[in-house]
């Protein structure tokens, strides 16, 4: 199979190409803008053979519509990805989020190419931290934030593309992932960086706010699963049952990193920020037969500790401008 892959450049994506390269026969063309969250050395040592790489943007009709041609399905992730950077400038974030998939899903309906449609858990907004429920693919979009808020849209624009046009698509909306690749801007690798560099780790407010953990590799393999079992017009939630708070995960990370467990700062809250995730995957694994390899939260994490300790060099190189942009913040 051809497989056009959208921002694989990014931390999911660049994941996802490492699977499928591993897994598969497919080759891989990929589609990055290479903004400040790509970054080609998270393709290195992919074989040339098996890879394509152009650097464009997503809301280029003309050269989305070229790619498409070329593709036997597409599997777009790219995205404004960090809720912290929509509350501080929301424009990129309408751009890429909801023209760039309605530039893809122009090119989809042309061409008729199989499509996958990459999305969060975000659009469900939160839940109470009591609250025995968690998200199913019929809970109500409520999203929060403005990041949340065009990742939602983009859902409902492949929705609607699928009922008036026929596009063949399908949805998957995935909790938080872990691994390696993630950019230094985010909770878990800023903070190990944070203790690798002597700094200390910061937690948001009280830090009781639950993230539901998912390892980027099992996002991977469900994404994998859906392409090739999953219904035309269906949406998968995607989740490992990894539920835990970040003040529990800040402890760990100490822990795991020879540090007193409470060598943190607490700092200034996000705004609006949402309480608790948590999904509910029983259908992706009752009708697709998906499921997670990574059960051991703990061993993930080290393993990701691991990797950010013997990869500095990719990632020493936004570390400062990032941590500048959190202190400006109170952050
Ligand atoms: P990321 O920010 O690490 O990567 C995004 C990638 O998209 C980058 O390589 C960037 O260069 C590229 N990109 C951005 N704008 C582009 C444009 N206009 N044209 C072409 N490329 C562009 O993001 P991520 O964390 O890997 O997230 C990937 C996808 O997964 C997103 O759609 C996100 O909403 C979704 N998702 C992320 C998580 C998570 O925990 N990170 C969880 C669920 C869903
Ligand atoms: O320094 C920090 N301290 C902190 O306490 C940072 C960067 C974050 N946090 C908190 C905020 C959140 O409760 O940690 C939690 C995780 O934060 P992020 O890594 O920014 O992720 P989140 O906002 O939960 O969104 C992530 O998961 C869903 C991804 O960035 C999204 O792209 C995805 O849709």
């Amino acid at each position: 199979m051809r497989l056009l892959v959208t921002g694989g450049a990014g931390f999911i994506g660049s994941n996802f190409v490492h699977h499928v390269v591993a897994n598969t026969d497919d080759h891989v063309t990929v589609l990055d803008a290479l903004t400040y969250a790509g970054n080609r050395a998270s393709l290195a040592g992919v074989p040339a053979d098996r890879l394509t790489f152009v650097h464009g943007d997503i809301t280029d009709a003309a050269l989305v519509s070229s790619l498409f041609a070329k593709a036997d399905a597409v599997v777009h992730y790219a995205a404004e990805s960090h809720n912290d950077n929509s509350l501080d400038d929301p424009r990129p974030f309408v751009d890429t989020n909801i023209v760039g998939t309605y530039t893809l899903l122009e090119a989809a309906r042309r061409h008729g190419v199989r499509f996958h449609h990459i999305s969060t858990d975000e659009v469900y907004g939160d839940l109470e931290l009591d609250d025995p429920e968690r998200f199913t693919e019929s809970t109500p979009y409520t999203p929060s934030s403005p990041y949340s808020s065009t990742k939602a849209g983009s859902d409902l624009l492949v929705r609607a593309w699928i009922r008036s046009f026929g596009v063949q698509a399908t949805i998957s909306n995935c909790s938080n992932n872990y691994g390696p690749y993630q950019h230094v801007e985010k909770f878990i690798p800023r903070q190990i960086t944070n203790v690798i560099r002597g700094i200390r780790p910061k937690l948001y407010g009280a830090g009781q706010n639950v993230r539901d953990w998912i390892h980027a590799d099992d996002h991977s393999s469900a994404v994998l699963t859906i392409l090739d079992k999953g219904v035309i017009g269906e949406t998968y939630l995607i989740g490992a049952d990894g539920e835990r708070n970040n003040r529990d995960v800040v402890e760990l990370i100490l822990t795991l990193m020879d540090q007193p467990s409470d060598a943190y700062d607490q700092v200034t809250d996000r705004v609006g920020h949402d309480l608790r995730y948590a999904i509910d995957s029983s259908k992706l694994r009752r009708e697709l037969g998906w499921t997670p390899a990574y059960s051991d939260f703990e061993q993930g994490l080290s393993a990701t500790i691991d990797w950010y300790r013997a990869n500095e060099e990719w990632w020493a190189p936004a570390k400062d401008a990032t941590e500048a942009i959190y202190a400006g913040k109170g952050q």
